[in-house]
């Protein structure tokens, strides 16, 4: 691949995995999430090429081509992944820009890493992209790329997303290095946030810190505008839709409910992080039991947790401390053969979760902040037959759009338990009422819509015209 290109994707990670084939021999597969799904058809009728690490340490990889895409690998070292990916991403950016919910970890060689690190992203975007090429950088790991890409190639388009939440400027305020990330965000065109809110924190950091000028969504830097808006995200509702059409997914789905006893389901699905409010669901759960308002044998917990981060320290107490709780409410709860939660520690297929999302009665999201969500959007793109109720958490994006969601604050334990029973008694009218409104939503904005959106945002030739004169 020698050709530069006029539409460039950086991102942490390449959208691929590796395979070992029968023959012992590696091969890369399209890695499963919406951010692919949503990227690859732009990618395709682009002929754009995706910058990112391969996933392993210490590894020099020519660029390559899988599934129809063109792929520049950015090597990491074990200590940058350790610093870079594991620190200062992870344990620094993650936990302060979910409302300190765990407390960041503030250290100078973590930083340094960091910024090394996006350089490396930035100089290798500059060296693909072509002159005047559409650049879109995705979230909190690459901050200072926008920066230091417009620095190398002031011809290029810089579009920037945040998958996450941005903080308020009194817990941003915190980051020894809050300056140069605000920096580096506004060398993009157009910086995307999930929800408004978060654009307009963003705008009072730039306001504050810099001594800019904001005016709307545009904050004025030197001679250049930089337009700071929010573009929800979304799920790929057709395959999903395509997913729970499938024979062998109905099947699967009945007979999760015939291993299940007739027991009416509620299901959780997550990774197992912190921010998710896993704990205070199964709290919840539990003291229906403990309370008498639920019997076992009427209503089970799936609760299905895909291994995160386990190299980072508090994953591994929140694994012990969540394990150790469910252990605790089954030893109180349970009757022999019928267990009131099941915990499962392991990631499922799509298809996996299309069954249980059809099997489910209950979808139970309660994360205590969430960028968006996008298991509540697939949850409702997979009730198509209009059964089914969410309990949805305030603190999520996804709360903005599915307002027919039984609405909870996932830190009142009590509003939590009534809310769920709520959900578990309402009638099938309700339930078709809520979910209807909800699917309408969804599947209108879906995951091409998001990435159509912010794309011809970025490309619009006036959009970054002061109001005055549009
Ligand atoms: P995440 O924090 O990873 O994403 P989420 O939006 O829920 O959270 O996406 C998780 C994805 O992983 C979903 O597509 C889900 O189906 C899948 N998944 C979860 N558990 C699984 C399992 N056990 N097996 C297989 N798949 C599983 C970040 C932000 C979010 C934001 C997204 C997209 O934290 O707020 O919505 O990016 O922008």
């Amino acid at each position: 691949m020698t050709d530069r290109s006029e539409f460039v994707v950086v991102a942490n990670r390449l959208p691929v995995d590796r395979v070992n084939g029968e023959d012992g021999r590696p091969s890369w597969r399209r890695s499963p999430g919406g951010l692919v799904t949503a990227i690859a058809p732009v990618m395709r009728s682009r002929e754009g090429v995706w910058v990112g690490w391969s996933g392993a340490a210490d590894e020099e990889l020519e660029p390559f081509q899988a599934d129809g895409m063109d792929l520049v690998p950015v090597p990491l070292s074990a200590l940058e992944v350790e610093r870079y990916y594991e620190g200062f991403s992870n344990s620094t950016l993650w936990p302060l820009y979910h409302d300190v919910i765990a407390p960041p970890v503030y250290e100078r060689k973590l930083w340094e890493v960091y910024v090394r690190v996006n350089r490396r992203f930035a100089e290798t975007a500059a060296e693909v992209a072509a002159d005047g090429a559409v650049v879109w950088v995705q979230d909190y790991h690459l901050q200072l790329v926008p920066a230091m890409l417009r620095e190398l190639r002031p011809d290029l388009k810089i579009g920037f997303f945040l998958h996450i939440p941005f903080p308020p400027l009194e817990l941003f305020w915190q980051l020894p290095w809050r300056r140069q990330i605000i920096e580096g965000l506004l060398g993009a065109d157009l910086v995307g946030f999930q929800r408004p809110g978060a654009a307009s924190n963003f705008l009072r950091l730039a306001r504050r810190l810099l001594d800019g000028r904001t005016s709307g969504q545009l904050a004025f830097v030197g001679d250049r505008v930089v337009r700071a808006a929010a573009f929800p995200i979304s799920v790929d509702v057709r395959e999903l839709e395509r997913l729970v059409n499938d024979p062998a997914v109905r099947r699967r789905a009945e007979e999760i409910r015939a291993d299940l006893g007739g027991a009416k389901i509620l299901l959780g699905v997550d990774r197992l992080d912190y921010t998710k409010g896993i704990a205070q669901r199964l709290q919840a759960f539990g003291e229906l039991f403990r309370d008498g308002d639920l019997k076992p044998g009427e209503a089970t917990f799936v609760q299905i947790a895909t291994p995160s981060r386990e190299r980072v320290a508090e994953y591994r107490r929140l694994r012990d401390a969540i394990e150790q709780q469910v252990g605790r409410i089954n030893g109180q709860h349970s009757e022999l053969g019928v267990p009131v939660i099941h915990y499962l520690h392991t990631s499922y297929s799509r298809d996996e979760l299309a069954a249980l999302y059809l099997a489910a009665d209950v979808m139970v999201v309660t994360p205590l902040r969430d960028g968006m969500n996008l298991v509540a959007k697939e949850y409702v793109a997979c009730r198509a037959d209009h059964r089914g109720a969410l309990v949805l958490s305030e603190f999520a994006g996804a709360a903005d759009e599915l307002k027919r969601a039984y609405l909870v604050n996932p830190y009142d334990i009590n509003g939590l338990k009534s809310t769920m029973l709520q959900a578990l008694r309402a009638e099938p009218a309700e339930q078709a009422r809520r979910m209807r409104q909800m699917r309408r939503r969804v599947i209108e904005h879906d995951v091409d819509r998001w990435a159509r959106e912010f794309l011809t945002v970025l490309e619009e030739p006036r959009h970054l015209d002061p109001p005055s004169a549009r």
